[in-house]
């Protein structure tokens, strides 16, 4: 087998893509990336084994939130970069090393492969079939998939200033298990809890990160359709790289719309304060191929998910970032002090013909934690009262598999007095559908990005104390949660740590669950897939 990956929800025929990726990953892509993971693996035995304090580690901990990030699903395609990121997290492991006895320390912890050849060569027997056991390989594979996700909110707060050292220690400690022979299944079952309680905390970082930085997020209207300037989109979920861009355009006769995940950056009060913010353009990632077309302007990545170009010139306009990459696509570097500079992007902006309207109209959006807490009497009453009866967590990815249809037909059939709260791309299916308000509050409530379903569930657990109750199950809603990449799973860990049951995972269940390691979800956590609209609607509200 060439290659072997089974991440994301899209995998080939729901086993796993082995010849080439669904979302357009070539095999030496995926290999570069098992082990650029690998690497990483072994710094972190090296950190576990030895001791060593997370906080001595300098700039290795940021480049270690970086690899995790570049093989997320749609992250990064870029060769040459994850080429040169392998043999960077070589060094610093060696460096590491340098310091310390290489007794007791693994092949992940030693290897050298310093050519591409011989990365590649390297890559073929560490991948995710290294591991036999189907039953580990799916609890390693869970516990890592966790972990990227982590690191891809991590580095986010790093951005803004924030870290914890307690997140790096916690990412080494889960990495370097999953190269540990001696860990059982119940080990792996009992880490992967723990993954989730750090998810909360990396997601509660990120929080505090943004909303100390640009404000807590408030009701928005914001605007899907075009203006005459020309104009740059900036898509992936950095706020850093949106703050810098807005400053950097400011005055100059460009405009900035948001794309996919970045919609929610129109929430925050700090952003408001730019003329040139001019709303949002398209849909959620995988529509980019055709509306990044009738955008004309430059686009740029700061994370996923990039879908491969379909045209020479779509992609000579395509920048990356941080994290993100791709072959052909002018990669905008960082500075020691994490300035970056746009004007190339801004040039070219003003050479190109605004872009063409796609839609019209406003979309509403901005309640996340603090907002929905403002309005706390409203909801209260809302639910004593019966007006409003359930509330639906819809939150999570989207994807462009046919079968995703469900989530909008589910959103259009629920009945009148449900409101759904969401949250990450998974509300494109259905946030531009008019589904009314009850008494004044809205049906779809978005919080953010996938990273704010953390504040859908600050919002249960406040919900909680103020219906007196003990224990957040008791509450009347309901979790229809759609997941594509590894975000969806720290989410969805950071969920389970907190106690939330039956939640309903689709369009399918992750291909790397084990039939063993999908019953204990099930057994323990009440974890089930959806069915169809009518059949699930009707069981939810039950
Ligand atoms: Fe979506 Fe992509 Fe935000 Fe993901 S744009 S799928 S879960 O990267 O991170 O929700
Ligand atoms: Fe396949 Fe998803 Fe892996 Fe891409 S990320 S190779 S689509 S499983």
């Amino acid at each position: 087998m060439s290659m072997f990956c089974y991440q994301c929800q899209e995998t080939a025929r729901g086993t796993g893509c082995d010849v080439r990726g669904v979302c357009g990953k070539s095999e030496e892509t995926a290999k570069l990336q098992d082990l650029l993971l690998y690497a990483v693996k072994g710094i972190s035995e090296i950190v576990t084994k030895k001791g060593i304090d997370a906080k001595t580690l300098g700039a290795v901990n940021g480049d270690v939130l970086s690899s995790l990030f570049m093989t997320i699903t749609n992250a990064n395609f870029d060769d040459n970069a994850l080429e040169r990121q392998i043999r960077k997290m070589q060094g610093s492991r060696d460096a590491i090393l340098r310091g310390v006895s290489s007794e007791g320390l693994g092949d992940a912890a030693t290897f050298k492969a310093e050519t591409r050849a011989a990365m590649l060569e390297k890559a073929s027997s560490v991948g995710v079939l290294a591991t036999e056991n189907e039953d580990l390989r799916s609890l390693r594979e869970l516990i890592i998939y966790g972990v990227k996700g982590m690191a891809a909110y991590a580095e986010h707060a790093k951005n803004l200033g924030k870290e914890d050292p307690e997140i790096y220690a916690f990412i080494y400690k889960a990495l370097a298990a999953t190269l540990n022979p001696d860990l059982s299944a119940d080990d792996l079952v009992a880490l992967t809890l723990e993954t989730g309680k750090y998810g909360v905390s990396v997601m509660a970082m990120l929080d505090e990160a943004n909303t100390s930085r640009f404000g807590n997020p408030e009701i928005t209207k914001v605007s899907i359709g075009v203006r005459k300037n020309p104009a740059i989109l900036i898509s992936g979920h950095d706020l850093t790289d949106l703050e810098q861009l807005l400053e950097q355009t400011k005055g100059s006769g460009v405009d900035v719309y948001t794309h996919g995940e970045m919609l929610p950056a129109h929430y925050y009060p700090a952003f408001k304060k730019y003329d040139n913010f001019a709303g949002n353009y398209g849909n959620a990632w995988w529509k980019q191929s055709s509306e990044f077309e009738s955008f004309h302007g430059p686009v740029i990545f700061t994370t996923n998910c990039i879908v491969p170009p379909r045209s020479e010139e779509v992609r000579s306009r395509i920048f990356t970032t941080g994290s993100a990459g791709f072959p052909g696509c002018k990669h905008i570097e960082t500075d020691a002090k994490g300035k970056k500079d746009f004007s190339e992007v801004i040039a070219l902006a003003r050479t190109l013909p605004a872009p063409d309207e796609i839609e019209k109209g406003e979309i509403v959006g901005g309640f996340a934690h603090s907002q929905v807490m403002a309005l706390a009497d409203k909801v209260i009453d809302a639910v004593k009262s019966g007006a409003v009866r359930k509330f639906f967590v819809m939150a999570g990815c989207d994807g462009r598999m046919k079968s995703r249809e469900y989530y909008t037909e589910f959103a259009e059939k629920l009945p009148k007095d449900t409101v759904i709260l969401t949250a990450g791309c998974a509300k494109y299916r259905y946030n531009k559908l008019n589904l009314g308000d009850i008494g004044g509050i809205p049906r779809v409530l978005d919080a953010g990005q996938c990273n704010d379903s953390y504040s859908l569930a600050v919002i249960a657990l406040k919900l909680k104390e103020a219906f007196g109750l003990d224990d957040i199950n008791k509450l009347p809603i309901a979790y229809n949660i759609a997941w594509y990449e590894q975000k969806a799973c720290i989410v969805l860990l950071a969920l389970l740590y907190l106690g939330v049951k039956n939640i309903h995972l689709g369009p399918t269940l992750p291909a790397f669950l084990s039939p063993n390691v999908a019953k204990v979800l099930v057994d323990t956590f009440g974890i089930g897939g959806i069915g169809s609209v009518d059949e699930d609607i009707k069981m939810f509200m039950a």
